[in-house]
């Protein structure tokens, strides 16, 4: 199939996994205290039922307490329509948790095939926009594992281009996302860095980078609660917002693209 402009905003289906109780030993850059696993599986609940509501067919997998991290289930997958490929996230405590959702994206599609080679790629450094799927090179997503996601992305008919992702950003995704119908959400650096050309940016305002990671989803833009400035740009730049607690996944680093796979089957 050739890149269809909507790939990167209408979906069908999600996969997404419950957080567990020992996501208090997940990972994260700066300690703000643990999270907590029964106020994270509440956000997760209202996370799963504004998918639904957005119209998607939602897979919830069962926690799983050995890997702390593993409600980030967009890190170990990239799913497109042809078929799923599974990752291999680079940073040792969650590389197991690419086979832990192998069946998972088996019930789902015909083809799964795994990311060629050695090197590593989290889904959270990968942005499908409407015409070429970026892969930012970060400390979790090496040269080899981008040069060979990309390579298999181009077998697949899509055109794919590896960038750096800032200093200080986990995850290229981290600092931006896709609002759909041409538009990119980014930080100012992000804004800045010359990736994105000529398309159309909404520039999230100062003090809000958290923000600038939010979900297209059909016809709704998913924001996380407590960013008034970016959910007014969005807005006023036409798109229709819903408005999700992330307040447990920030504590381990992870916003709302990371808490799913989302994708479209015929
Ligand atoms: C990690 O550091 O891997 C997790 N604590 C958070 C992962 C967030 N994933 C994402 O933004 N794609």
């Amino acid at each position: 199939m050739a890149h269809r402009p909507d790939l990167s905003f209408r979906f069908t289906h999600a996969i997404t996994r419950t957080p567990a109780d020992s996501v208090a030993d997940g990972i994260r850059a700066v300690d703000t205290g643990n999270p907590s696993g029964e106020k994270f599986r509440a956000e997760h609940e209202r996370y799963v039922s504004a998918l639904q509501e957005a119209g998607l067919t939602v897979d919830v997998l069962p926690q799983l307490e050995t890997y702390p991290d593993s409600c980030f289930v967009e890190d170990p997958a990239f799913c497109l329509p042809e078929g799923a490929i599974q990752l291999r996230p680079g940073t040792a405590s969650r590389e197991g948790e690419g086979a832990e959702i192998r069946a998972a994206l088996e019930s789902r599609f015909g083809k799964v095939v795994d990311l060629p080679g050695n090197g590593h790629v989290d889904g959270g450094d990968v942005l499908m926009l409407d015409d070429v799927i970026l892969i930012g090179l970060s400390a979790r997503t090496d040269r080899e594992g981008a040069d060979a996601f990309a390579g298999l992305l181009g077998e697949w008919g899509y055109k794919a281009e590896v960038c750096e992702t800032p200093d200080g950003v986990l995850h290229f995704k981290t600092a931006c996302s896709t609002l759909g119908d041409g538009v990119i959400l980014a930080t100012k650096v992000m804004a800045d860095s010359g990736f994105f050309g000529d398309r159309e940016i909404v520039v999230v305002p100062e003090g809000e980078d958290y923000a600038a990671n939010v979900i297209r989803v059909n016809d709704v833009v998913m924001v996380p609660e407590g960013y008034p400035k970016t959910l007014a740009a969005i807005e006023a730049a036409g798109f229709t917002t819903v408005v999700l607690p992330t307040h447990e996944a920030r504590k381990v680093d992870g916003g709302l693209s990371c808490l799913s796979l989302r994708f479209a089957l015929d």
